[in-house]
């Protein structure tokens, strides 16, 4: 299934927050790291994404007024879920957990740094405008397959795996090696719909 000198492996979003005891815990977030760790040497290429936000993001839920967490706002044109407080830049929360093996990261992708937009996406912001240089890296090393491991599911790997799709990546999600938040209720199970309806493959890690 991985095609030698073709293939990268974007390893999504394991940072402290993300995992139990976070400010924005993903379920067993944890779990996926030793998965992620065994199945990085695989990779010609291994791409870490930390989620790097400014203090006043405008996805905190903190910095509106009258608004709650999970609460669904327009920001600018955009829908936009609000969050708790989360990996915000320098902070021990942003760091990648420690049991992930980061010697194995050729490059790491910050995103969510606008504060006026958020950045589920590696690749682009919400609105699609900034890009993040990402495809241009994989692109430039004549990478054919994109797989996509991490946190959280219905978030960031969803729109990531989206966003490779539209690149021409063949794109595979480790569905194994991914938890997810599911806010709204049934979130997960949707956006793994979403994706096999746009071609994204869904496999297993013992699969590879
Ligand atoms: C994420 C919500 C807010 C993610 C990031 O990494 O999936 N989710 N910011
Ligand atoms: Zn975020």
């Amino acid at each position: 299934m991985i095609r030698k000198n073709k293939n990268a492996l974007l390893v999504v979003d394991i940072q402290n927050d993300f995992c139990p005891g976070g400010k924005l815990a993903v379920a067993q977030g944890d779990e996926v790291i030793p998965i992620i760790n065994r199945i990085m040497p695989r990779f010609d290429r291994v791409v870490g994404t930390q989620d790097w936000h400014p203090k006043d993001h405008e996805s905190f839920a903190i910095n509106h007024h009258n608004k709650h967490v999970y609460d669904t706002i327009d920001l600018y044109g955009i829908q936009q879920v609000l969050w708790p407080v989360h990996c915000v830049q320098g902070s021990k929360g942003a760091d990648f957990h420690n049991d992930l093996n980061i010697d194995e990261l050729d490059i790491i992708v910050r995103k969510g740094t606008h504060p006026h937009v958020d950045s589920y996406s590696t690749f682009q912001d919400n609105d699609k405008k900034l890009k993040t240089g990402l495809k241009g890296y994989l692109k430039g090393l004549d990478i054919e397959q994109v797989f996509i491991a991490g946190l959280a599911t219905d978030y960031c790997v969803f729109y990531s795996a989206i966003d490779s799709i539209e690149c021409g990546f063949e794109t595979y999600v480790v569905i194994d090696a991914c938890r997810g938040v599911g806010v709204p209720e049934g979130n997960i199970e949707q956006s793994l719909e979403q994706m096999r309806s746009k071609n994204v493959n869904i496999i297993h890690s013992e699969n590879l």
